[in-house]
């Protein structure tokens, strides 16, 4: 298989750390790409219509995206655990929801702050993305009491997304203000995936 991919990118990582936890990830092919909204790759459109990464091509020529399709469907070819059908299911679902959306405003203001020209970036646009990110940063520090040590995709995605967090904006110093989650994440991120697969620029 193959994927489209960047190391920068939480939603390829998700991906990445779904492989290494199923026991695929020698069955998949990275094709790096450095992509932006305004620097598209052409061999990347020919397979995701809408030009965003992770998309995983499979064996057969067919492409799977976004990344929450492409982790079920490595849970599924791997028999693994990370999408429980028990009563858990919709927690996990929710959790990894809450962090894929904090990934989204976070990679939002990236592309605001980093891509965007200075004269047309817009502060209020910024700020209101980053109130998603602290709402949610908020809405988990009251439930990670309970997160304990479960691993699924919800608790991994979460992990993910607090690391570009401190990968793009170290200056939110979450941790002061959320010492339970803060204390949560620390122990998680020594599972071997999270450490094989940590952020960085291409
Ligand atoms: O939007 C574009 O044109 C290119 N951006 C992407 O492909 C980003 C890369 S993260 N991917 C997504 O936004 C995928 C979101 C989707 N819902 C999913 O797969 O779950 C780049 C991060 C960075 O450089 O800091």
């Amino acid at each position: 298989m193959k994927l489209f991919y960047n190391p920068a990118s939480p939603f390829v990582r998700k991906v990445m750390v779904t492989a290494i936890e199923c026991g695929l990830d020698d069955k998949i092919m990275v094709e790096p790409l450095a992509l932006t909204p305004v620097s598209p790759s052409e061999s990347l459109n020919a397979d995701n219509p809408l030009g965003k990464i992770p998309a995983l091509v499979l064996d057969n020529g067919d492409t799977l995206f976004d990344s929450r399709v492409i982790c079920e469907y490595l849970n599924a070819l791997g028999n693994g655990t990370l999408f429980p059908t028990d009563h858990t299911r919709w927690d996990n679902l929710r959790r990894q929801a809450m962090a894929d959306g904090i990934s989204d405003a976070g990679v939002v203001v990236r592309y605001e702050t980093f891509v965007r020209p200075q004269d047309k970036q817009w502060d209020q646009w910024i700020d209101n993305q980053k109130q998603k990110f602290r709402r949610a940063l908020a809405a988990m520090e009251s439930e990670a009491a309970y997160y304990k040590d479960t691993v699924d995709i919800g608790m991994l995605s979460i992990a993910i997304a607090l690391d570009y967090l401190d990968f793009r904006y170290a200056d939110e110093a979450w941790r002061e203000q959320y010492p339970v989650l803060a204390d949560w994440h620390t122990a998680i991120s020594t599972r071997d995936s999270l450490q094989q697969t940590r952020p960085a620029d291409l």
